[in-house]
């Protein structure tokens, strides 16, 4: 008999302690949790392996415009996204934070890299033993898995414990928020320093494309020529390469004290020469010893045998490994493999369009 009393009440309780919870949350705590729950009980791949994500691919053909509270209108991969830009908005900003921002695809890991190594005095122990995305926080990331994907919510931890830290130990972070995105106290002022890397258009859509075939968190990508399309047009996530690149260049041209501006292909060429330029850019001196062992631990080959930025963790996000690797190819010039020659032929005139006058030269092979 009293089973009918206890546990009615015990529900109800555990129901309306829930519901308030939920109602407490900020929204992109809110997020976090559903994106957590989908992980947890494999809806993602559930989606992605049965088409499903796919038939979902409706949000790149309908997309959902934003316009977020600064003004900035942009196109969001799904609904939650909105919370995550405009916490994004509002967090603030120390004078000695680094940004690493990149349009997706760029060579963001292989940037973060060199950024730690370079402001951790070559620390070979530590960039071995903690995962990448741990050491350099994704900001517009959700709070995924304790130690996997770190966002807003672990920053803003990070900030607090940061005064035991000492106002010298810079805070690293990752964004590929375009430029009208990024925290207002940075859109503002003149705080913290950023280090663009940009990447030649067709490289970064190929790369792309395989990040959505092996990412089960990501809607399916369709065809290559389909998601060419999506990418030329802006229909994606991030949205268009060109503005993203573009406003960040424009940038540059007036403001080299607090960013610089690279390129993949630069990296590619010449990786010692980068790595000297960015230290100069966060003022700091290397030894020649120094500049040696991080060059040799931001080889492609290195870093795709290495677990701490191989993304070998990456199952809590997502990547099935067996459709195509995070340390896919690492080349300039892959895109000659996939573009036939009308859509590259469309690509460049698209490109000459909308990049003209920029004086922004990357090149498309080495
Ligand atoms: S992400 O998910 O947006 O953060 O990806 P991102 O790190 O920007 O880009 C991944 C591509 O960068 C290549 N990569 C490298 N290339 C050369 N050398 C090194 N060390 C290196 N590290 C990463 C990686 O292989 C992806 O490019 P593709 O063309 O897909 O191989």
């Amino acid at each position: 008999m009293q089973v009918f009393i206890v546990l009615p009440l015990a529900l109800t309780t555990a129901f309306l302690y829930a519901r308030t919870r939920w109602k407490s949350m900020r929204m992109i705590d809110r997020y976090s949790f559903k994106v957590k729950l989908m992980i947890k009980l494999g809806i993602a791949h559930l989606l992605h392996m049965t088409g499903l994500s796919q038939i979902l691919r409706v949000r790149y053909l309908y997309p959902i415009y934003y316009t977020a509270s600064n003004g900035y209108k942009t196109l969001l991969s799904n609904t939650g996204m909105a919370a995550v830009y405009e916490e994004a908005l509002k967090f603030k900003i120390r004078d000695d934070d680094v940004f690493i921002a990149t349009y997706s695809k760029s060579g963001t890991t292989w940037m973060q890299q060199i950024v730690w190594l370079i402001c951790n005095n070559a620390d070979t122990n530590v960039a071995e033993d903690k995962p990448l995305s741990s050491r350099i926080p994704f900001l517009e990331a959700v709070d995924m898995t304790d130690n996997v994907l770190l966002g807003i919510q672990t920053l803003e931890k990070w900030q607090k414990n940061k005064q035991s830290l000492g106002p010298k130990t810079e805070k690293l972070i990752k964004t590929h928020l375009p430029y009208g995105l990024l925290p207002e106290d940075i859109q503002s002022g003149n705080k913290c320093k950023i280090i663009y890397v940009a990447r030649n258009a067709k490289d970064v859509c190929v790369s792309f494309y395989f990040f959505h075939v092996m990412n089960m968190l990501l809607p399916h990508p369709g065809t290559w020529s389909e998601f060419l399309k999506n990418y030329s047009s802006g229909n994606i996530m991030f949205g268009s390469w060109f503005p993203h690149v573009l406003t960040y260049w424009e940038k540059f041209q007036t403001d080299k004290e607090r960013i610089y501006f690279t390129t993949y292909e630069a990296m590619k060429k010449d990786m010692k020469k980068e790595i000297v330029a960015v230290a100069n850019f966060l003022g700091k001196k290397l030894t020649n010893e120094q500049i040696d062992i991080i060059f040799n631990l931001c080889t492609f080959d290195s870093m795709s045998k290495d677990k701490s930025t191989n993304y070998s963790h990456g199952k809590n996000l997502g990547m099935n490994f067996k459709k195509s690797k995070f340390m896919r190819k690492g080349e300039v010039g892959d895109w000659k493999n996939y573009f036939t020659v009308n859509e590259n032929a469309a690509f460049d005139e698209l490109y000459a369009e909308k990049i003209k006058d920029s004086g922004l030269d990357i090149p498309f092979e080495l």
